[in-house]
């Protein structure tokens, strides 16, 4: 017994002088290891009478668990330790420039966003955004599509199972469910763009069930299709950096704007090189029209006193337009060698005085 007091109290000075974790592990080894000093003697109750045993075994798990328990408590400590030294040594300098082969680059879905953002913002417009998950009344009855409308089956929305009661709610299938949420929350005169994710139950070369747009909405009292003309030519020739651009109109129809069009711009296809703003080809790029009166009833305006224009377009097909890539997949794939070719530098912000791609 004496004896067990004195080896317990050797090890327990042993566990408190131990400076680091390897020199505690060395402790513990010596101490409950399997060839270790406790584990020795647990060993040997084996060999003892029973009477002798009734007392040394319980005192001898006593006393490995408050050894186990001082050896947790000391490597805690010494592991706290060991991050706080961690913490004061390992200091990132943030102002250091970065070495350019660890630097990372804009996706170029980030840098169109950034590039529209700028074109609008100098425009008027400010960024709008909205939940993913909708409801119905937003992504579709608001927009002048009801029930059974065909529209409905057209977009392959993606349903989430219904709550307690009943609802089904949905991942918009467009952006227009944010220029409902900013109508309804703000009045006239209203100048947004509403750019993001947007979800379709399709998957292909050039659809994935994931894609972005950016849509755009103006209200106004005596808004009408030459403010829409105008605002399109303003965009389109900024962001193709183009002094000119010719637009070419085509009669649509879309449930939320009347009249609605297709707006193809001029191109030139040489070699299968595409390129934008010169040539006598066309190239469909966005949808647009006025906001259908229903429209804007369902957001509690009157249309004989306010008129808007809204238009659409797939955010990653303008990337792939205008810098020239072929196949959509890649966008979402997070190869740092795509990223690396098509990314842009993280230190290049666009600007319209100072240009927005380079
Ligand atoms: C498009 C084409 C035409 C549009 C309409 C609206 C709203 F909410 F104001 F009614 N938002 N977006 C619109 C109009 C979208 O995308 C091809």
């Amino acid at each position: 017994m004496e004896d067990s007091k004195t080896l317990e109290a050797e090890l327990l000075a042993e566990i408190a002088a131990a400076d680091s974790l390897d020199a505690l592990e060395a402790v513990r080894v010596k101490a409950l290891g399997k060839k270790g000093l406790v584990t020795a003697r647990l060993r040997s109750l084996g060999a003892m009478t029973p009477d002798e045993r009734r007392v040394m075994g319980p005192a001898l798990n006593a006393m490995k668990s408050r050894l186990a328990a001082a050896i947790a408590e000391r490597r805690a400590a010494l592991e706290n330790a060991e991050l706080d030294a961690r913490l004061v040594e390992e200091r990132l300098d943030m102002t250091l420039p970065v070495a350019p082969r660890e630097m990372g680059h804009i996706h170029p879905l980030t840098q169109v966003l950034d590039e529209l953002s700028e074109i609008f913002a100098d425009l008027d417009f400010a960024v709008a955004e909205g939940p993913h998950i909708e409801d119905d009344f937003h992504n579709f009855t608001a927009l002048n599509i009801p029930a059974h409308h065909p529209a409905r089956q057209m977009h392959d929305t993606f349903y989430l199972v219904p709550d307690e009661t009943g609802e089904r709610k949905l991942l918009r299938t467009h952006t227009s469910p944010v220029q409902i949420r900013t109508m309804l929350r703000q009045e006239p005169p209203i100048r947004i763009i509403a750019p993001g994710r947007t979800f379709r139950s399709d998957s292909d070369a050039t659809h994935t069930p994931m894609f972005h747009q950016v849509e755009g909405l103006v209200v106004d009292r005596e808004t009408h299709m030459g403010h829409l003309k105008g605002c399109l030519e303003a965009w389109l020739s900024a962001f193709f950096e183009v002094d000119r651009i010719r637009m070419r109109f085509r009669p649509s129809y879309f449930p939320f704007t009347e009249p609605s069009a297709e707006v193809d711009i001029n191109c030139s296809r040489q070699d299968g090189r595409l390129v934008v703003g010169e040539g006598e080809d066309w190239l469909e790029v966005l949808g647009c029209g006025m906001v259908h009166p229903n429209v804007l009833r369902a957001c509690n305006l009157d249309p004989e006193v306010y008129q808007g224009f809204a238009f659409g377009a797939g955010l990653d097909r303008l990337a792939m337009l205008k810098y020239g890539m072929t196949d959509l997949r890649p966008f979402f794939e997070a190869d740092q060698r795509w990223l690396a070719h098509y990314g842009f530098d993280p230190l290049e912000v666009p600007t319209i005085a100072g240009g927005l791609s380079r």
